[in-house]
């Protein structure tokens, strides 16, 4: 080599371990950064926590030593040590009354049963002397959620020396839907492949697994289901047992108990018999045998989740069998294990005259009362599919007897993608705050959810999921901002009653900045963003006029396909006279699903809330809205409106640099210029298509479509 070479080579090195040393603030954190906080900050905490009594024993326990250690050091700026006895002020005191012979002394037993095993108590006390912090639960999972309570305390500067806070979950199953295939694709997932590396499994462990657990954990989620609800029978096979199996080592310290989507025919797939029909003998005993393999593989495995009779997935039907064999039947071979079933709602057959919206309904809830006490009916939050804005499903409420849990979607499949800052906390709490009036005024959907109604047999159980955003993407989601629906997923599953801007504050002081003049803006940013989204893409009750196949971007003229209910004009039935989807009496009729007076109220185009009107009315374009306005006008400015709050956030992120790290300043910048692109084009496309109707111009304040209808029409909108 020659001296220059040489010289070149040596530079090279240096500037290599410059750059190696720089950490890339690439959102692989998440919520859990445990940076140090600002100096006077840190010494205020530094006085309160001085040392960490903990017990060792369990891996749940061992798991929450070992975050109370890892995060106090890092937001403390310096290492907690761990102490035997609590004979210090400051000591963090945390265990169970029997792995903690401190708590046991404060004879709590009574209280912390209250709270259940999951439950637990932060409470600032003086023992022996000493004012120390106790973090107490019955159980041990408990304690490892009181621990990550204590640390958000102190990632986000609450005060933390005079405490005295009970939490228990509202509902008992907070679980994760994984649409993963086994190649490592994933239907509908934006951020990466699948974060089940099966190829590499059992032998080779990914050390995300861990911090995907920490991750759940940190926020109360406590079950997850590994593969896609369009199931291969092959997960089931032993091979695939063993891997899951190693994933859920992984998980268990951390509380997240493994569940398996199952194909409703694997007996025939994998057994080789002749039917998969749930009443067989044979096809009992080969469930029974399958649950009892599993759970010598998995012992604490949670269940089944099932997509029966619908999309082309095979279920009882396909036997000549109904919902109620085919779960109970699931629920039979797992009940002797503790194991439970979940079973979908979403169920829809052409049929016609049919309306989608009511087809579960139909479906279903005639069965209410009949299934077994360990099946959960899991019901999306609206009546067709996970679109940005939907009236809430007609099945709660209507089941009094049967234990519904709600699934709502975290993955953007119709709301942008993970192109698109949507916060989804404001869409799931209009959700939950939906009052169904099942049981007269107040019957919320959050509380039917709890079970406050529930009048069937056995335990009441609850539940909520969440269809998982995560992938390989560094970031894990795909967008930094969608890091905080899976966030807000985890905090309304255990608590289905936290505001929106509670959760947004968090989340923010935690992943992006504790400067509260900048919580604020984000916070705004985040709040607004939903109805934003929904005014850009689908306003007054529009829905599913998605290109279809991937949904990104709009496609309303969309008219062909396998079957009616996959196009757009099914959905919005514009023609010359008007828009929208008759489901009144003297259409569809299937407004009746709901009580009275709601559907009193959605029957009515005068009391019907606006932003449902396009999706219970199909109104001449000339009808006076609220404001006063044409109905067409109305539309078009709440498409230009969507725009206008597209443009307005990227400029404003765009002229807040600083406020965080550039590397994730700039990523989300990048994707806020998608966003405003998309918005345009939403609004362009869909208002030169319903024009041809409405034959009405554009009203004062929508700008004119950039490109011609023909040009929307010819291409789908990149991704
Ligand atoms: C997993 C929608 C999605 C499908 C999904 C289905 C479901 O139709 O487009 O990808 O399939 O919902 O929830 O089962």
């Amino acid at each position: 080599m020659t001296l220059a070479g040489f010289r070149a080579f040596c530079i090279l090195i240096v500037l290599f371990a410059v750059c190696a040393s720089v950490k890339g603030e690439d959102g692989y954190r998440l919520w859990l950064r445990y940076d140090p906080l600002p100096e006077q900050e840190g010494e205020r905490f530094r006085e309160i926590v001085t040392s960490i009594v903990a017990p060792e024993g369990s891996p749940a326990l061992d798991a929450a030593r070992r975050e109370l250690a890892q995060g106090c050091e890092g937001l403390l700026g310096r290492a907690i040590p761990f102490i035997d006895t609590p004979d210090r002020d400051g000591a963090i005191v945390l265990g169970t009354p029997k792995s903690s012979p401190f708590i046991a002394a404060l004879r709590w037993d009574q209280s912390l049963a209250l709270l259940g095993p999951e439950g637990y108590r932060i409470r600032s006390v003086n023992l022996r002397g000493k004012s120390v912090t106790v973090i107490a639960s019955q159980g041990d999972r408990g304690a490892l959620y009181g621990a990550f309570h204590f640390l958000r305390l102190i990632q986000t500067h609450e005060p933390i020396n005079d405490l005295n806070l009970d939490e228990r979950p509202r509902l008992q199953l907070r679980m994760l839907n994984h649409w993963d295939n086994l190649d490592g694709s994933i239907e509908r997932g934006y951020a990466g492949r699948s974060l089940w590396k099966w190829e590499e499994l059992p032998a080779k462990l990914d050390p995300r697994l861990r911090d995907y657990a920490r991750a759940n954990a940190s926020i109360g989620i406590n079950a997850t289901a590994l593969n896609n609800v369009n199931a291969n029978s092959r997960s089931l096979s032993l091979d695939y047992l063993h891997k899951a199996a190693a994933i859920a080592d992984v998980f268990r310290p951390y509380g997240v108990r493994v569940f398996l989507s199952a194909r409703f025919s694997a007996p025939m797939e994998l057994g080789g018999l002749k039917t998969a029909d749930p009443l067989d003998p044979e096809v009992v005993a080969w469930w029974k045998k399958k649950a009892d393999e599993i759970y010598g593989i998995i012992p604490d495995f949670g269940g089944f989740l099932v997509k029966a009779n619908s999309e082309g997935q095979p279920g009882p039907r396909t036997y000549n069998r109904d919902h109620v064999d085919g779960a109970n039947m699931l629920a039979a071979a797992v009940a002797p294990h503790g194991g439970a079933v979940v079973w979908r709602a979403f169920v829809y057959d052409m049929k016609p005259g049919y309306d989608r919206a009511g087809a579960a309904y139909e479906n279903l809830q005639r069965f209410d009362g009949r299934f077994a006490e360990n099946v959960l009916l899991q019901v999306k939050n609206g009546p067709i599919d996970f679109q940005p804005r939907e009236p809430f499903h007609p099945l709660f409420g209507a089941m009094p007897r049967t234990q519904l849990m709600p699934e709502l979607q975290i993955t953007q499949e119709y709301l942008g993608f993970s192109n698109h800052l949507v916060f989804l906390a404001p869409m799931w709490r209009e959700f939950l705050d939906s009052d169904t009036h099942a049981r007269g005024r107040g019957s919320t959907v959050a509380r039917i959810a709890q079970g406050a109604f529930y009048r069937g047999r056995g335990r009441g159980m609850t539940g909520m999921a969440g269809v998982a955003n995560t992938g390989t993407d560094r970031n894990w989601t795909g967008h930094h901002f969608a890091q905080a629906n899976w966030y807000a997923f985890g905090r309304l599953a255990w608590n289905p009653h936290t505001s929106s801007e509670e959760i947004a504050g968090e989340w923010i002081r935690m992943t992006l900045t504790r400067e509260p003049k900048w919580v604020e803006w984000i916070s705004r940013l985040m709040l607004e963003s939903h109805e934003a989204l929904v005014d850009y893409m689908t306003p007054l009750g529009l829905h599913h006029i998605m290109w279809p196949g991937h949904h990104y971007g709009p496609a309303p003229w969309w008219d062909r396909g396998e079957r009616q209910d996959w196009t757009s004009v099914y959905y919005h039935r514009a023609d010359r006279r008007g828009i929208g989807f008759n489901r009144t009496k003297t259409g569809s009729n299937t407004v009746v699903q709901y009580f009275p007076p709601v559907r009193d109220v959605f029957s009515d185009p005068k009391r019907c809330p606006e932003i449902f009107l396009l999706w219970f009315h199909h109104l001449p374009w000339d009808y006076r809205m609220r404001s006063g306005r044409t109905l067409w006008d109305e539309l078009a400015l709440r498409y230009q409106r969507g725009v206008e709050w597209a443009r307005t956030a990227r400029r404003e992120w765009d002229a807040h640099t600083g406020v965080i790290d550039p590397e994730r300043h700039r990523a989300v910048a990048d994707k806020l210029a998608i966003q405003e692109r998309d918005a345009v084009h939403w609004r362009d496309a869909v208002l030169l298509y319903f024009q041809t109707f409405s034959k009405r111009a554009l009203p004062d304040g929508v700008e004119q479509p950039r490109l011609t209808l023909e040009e929307y029409r010819a291409k789908s909108l990149d991704w």
